[in-house]
This record gives C-alpha cells, structure tokens and sequence, in this order.
C-alpha cells in the first residue's frame, strides 16, 4: 500500500525539507521504502522509510551509517550525504550524474562495480570493525541460512513444500560446501573486516560521465563481515546474464567476461586480501548465489514475508534463477578458478 502525500510532506517538514514538489516512489530495493523528492529549491534527496520487521534496531542502524559515512568522507571518498534519521525514517542528498545497473551489460560495467567495492572495502580497511553494530547478527551464517529453509521447510506454513521438493535436494546436495566460509570466518581462519555485506551491482551508483569511482550506497548491512561475501554478492549479482527475478532460466548463467572483469576490477582494489582469501574468490560466488537463493526459497515457503515481491510466486522464481546461477558457475569452475588464479574447489 502506497503512503499518502501528506504523510511524506509531514516527515519531510520535519527534516527541514519544506518546498517539496514532487516525492515518488523509486529504485529496485527489496527492503526498504524509497522515495526520489524534488524540491522547488532545485535540491533533490532520497528519503526512505527503513523496513523495521527486518532492521529493529533503527538507532543502532544510523549509527552505523553515521560511522561508515564519516569514516569515508574523512579519507576525502564520496559517500552518501546524511541530511537527517528520525525513527525509520531518513533522507540522504541524492547523488546526482549516475547510473546503476539491476543487470550488468559490459566488462566495463563489471570492472566498475567490483573497483567500487574494493575501494570501498579497503577504505574501510583501517575502521575497527568492533565499532560497528552488529545489525543483523548472522546474516552471512549459512549454516543458520539453512536451519531457516529446513524450518521453513518443516512449517510449511504455505502448503508449498512438495512443489519445491526439487529445489531442497539441489540444496541439500550442497550442504557441505555452503558453509565453509562462514565457518572459516567463524573461526579466525579468514580475517573479520568491516564489509559492505551486500555487494550487489545496483547498489554501486556509476558516474555517467565515467569520471571517478562509483559510489557505494545501501550501507544497511555493513558491519564486521568477510570480504568474500561482497566478492561472492558481486559474482551473483554482477557476472550473471539476466536479473536474479528472470523465469526463463535458458536464459541465465554466469558471464566469463563479466567474471573475468569483475576480479580484474577487485583485485585492483582489493589489495589487502590474504592468500586465504584469493584461494577462495570462486567457492565465495557459489556459496553467495547458493545463500540468496535459500533465502527466495525460504521466503517462499514462509509466506513471502522477508522480500518485497511483484507477484505470487515471485519469490519461487527468483531461487530457481539463484540455483541456476551456482550450476552456471560450477560448470564453470575450472575456468573460473584459472582466471581469479586461485585452485579449482570441488564442485557438489
Ligand atoms: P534497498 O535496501 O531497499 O535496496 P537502497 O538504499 O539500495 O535500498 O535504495 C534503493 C535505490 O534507491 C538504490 O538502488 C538507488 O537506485 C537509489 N538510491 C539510494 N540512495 C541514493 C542516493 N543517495 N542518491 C541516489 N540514488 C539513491
Ligand atoms: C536485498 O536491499 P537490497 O535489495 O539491496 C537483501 C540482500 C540480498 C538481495 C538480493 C538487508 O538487498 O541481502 O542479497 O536483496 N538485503 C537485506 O537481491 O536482506
Ligand atoms: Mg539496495
């Protein structure tokens, strides 16, 4: 349900944005509530509404973003622009001249999406990671992802599980690989850094002009993390052919162009990472195409709850095009491990 002018003229009012002229909906998230506001003052911002079911915790939320942004625009990188927070609401500048993309059409593109990430990581490199709040505990815990889908699976509150029954065996084949990140994360044996956490491509806005980095946006979710989530996002997000939500799945797979710029593009950025880390870069795609798409699968069969969807089996679509994705990349493993130059991982 949409929300009333008024109520938007009212929040705006209260953050100092008086002269409105036009406030609409706008982007592609999948949590939160966006708006584009235009105001007769020539200024332009993007005021959201924060999805609370998922982010409880709004104070601890802007607190994060307040030390991200601060931490960035200290070192002289563009950053989002914080204009107020009031309870789930806030409102940034707009950051103007750019573009994003929902599907990556060119190396290029990849190329600019993963340097973004990896400067942005490695800007952030020096930021003690502890004085971030850790604001959804688990989020990249594939082995809580799990029970969450074997929960759901069980609940079957939807009456939904025999049509999915393919879909649990695809996952349950891959149980054993799904969590060796995190528990190598877990463990210390790959090193906790303050990361993005959710790397993908539409949330990098790219100058049009091709003039300096893209701008890393979305900073809900960063807090203490492994770099190989957001590497493994960008491999989803950003080396895949079609939109995660496309139902025609001969039309889905991973790019070996796309791939092969994508780590060209993080390692020129990303030159802090560990020899772990390197030997990693392909299991990390897998594992975080595996992991949305448990997630589709376990929003599905709860009720479509967690992610905003455009129509009934929305959700359905989405973790079968995830899937295909990870077969994609896992036909592709020798090739892709050749060009990250990191070792083939075992596939299955
Ligand atoms: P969600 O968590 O729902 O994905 P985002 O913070 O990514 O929300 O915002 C949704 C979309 O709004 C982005 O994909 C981007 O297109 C646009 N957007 C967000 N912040 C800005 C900004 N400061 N300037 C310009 N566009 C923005
Ligand atoms: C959500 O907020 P957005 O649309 O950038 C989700 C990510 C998923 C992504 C899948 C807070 O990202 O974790 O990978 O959808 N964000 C949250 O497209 O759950
Ligand atoms: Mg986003």
């Amino acid at each position: 349900m949409d929300l009333p002018r008024s109520e938007l003229d009212a929040v705006l009012a209260s953050m100092g944005v008086k002269d409105a002229l036009a406030v609409g909906r706008y982007g592609g998230g999948h949590i939160n509530d966006t708006f584009r506001v235009c105001a007769a003052s020539g200024a332009e911002y993007i005021l959201q509404r924060v999805n609370t079911g998922i982010f409880t915790d709004v104070a601890a939320l802007a607190d994060n973003v307040r030390t991200v942004t601060g931490h960035l625009k200290a070192k002289g990188a563009r950053t989002i622009d914080v204009v107020a927070f009031e309870g789930p609401w806030r409102l940034y500048r707009f950051i103007s001249g750019c573009t994003s993309y929902d599907v990556v059409q060119t190396p290029a593109e990849a190329f600019a999406v993963a340097l973004a990430f990896a400067k942005f990581q490695d800007e952030l490199s020096d930021l003690d990671a502890s004085r971030l709040h850790e604001i959804l505990p688990g989020f990249h815990d594939t082995a809580l992802r799990l029970r969450h889908l074997d929960e759901a699976a069980r609940a079957d509150v939807m009456g939904r599980r025999a049509e999915v029954a393919a879909e649990l065996a695809f996952v349950d084949a891959r149980r054993g690989m799904a969590t060796t990140i995190s528990s190598m994360t877990a463990s210390g044996a790959i090193p906790l850094r303050a990361v993005h956490n959710d790397a993908k491509a539409n949330n990098v806005l790219v100058p049009k002009s091709g003039d300096g980095d893209g701008v890393v946006i979305d900073l809900d979710s960063t807090m203490p993390g492994s770099a190989l989530c957001d590497f493994g996002d960008m491999v989803r997000s950003s080396s895949a052919t079609a939109a995660e939500d496309e139902a025609d799945l001969a039309k889905v797979g991973a790019s070996r162009d796309l791939f092969e710029a994508l780590v060209a593009g993080y390692l020129e950025g990303a030159r802090f990472l560990t020899r772990e880390e390197c030997a990693l870069m392909t299991l990390a795609g897998r594992i975080s195409t595996l992991e949305v798409g448990m997630r589709f699968l376990t929003d599905y069969l709860a009720g479509d709850t967690y992610f905003k969807t455009a129509y009934p089996g929305h959700n359905l679509v989405r973790a079968r095009n995830q899937f295909r994705m990870v077969e994609s990349l896992e036909a592709q493993e020798r090739d892709f491990a050749a060009i990250a130059g990191c070792p083939a991982q075992p596939v299955g």
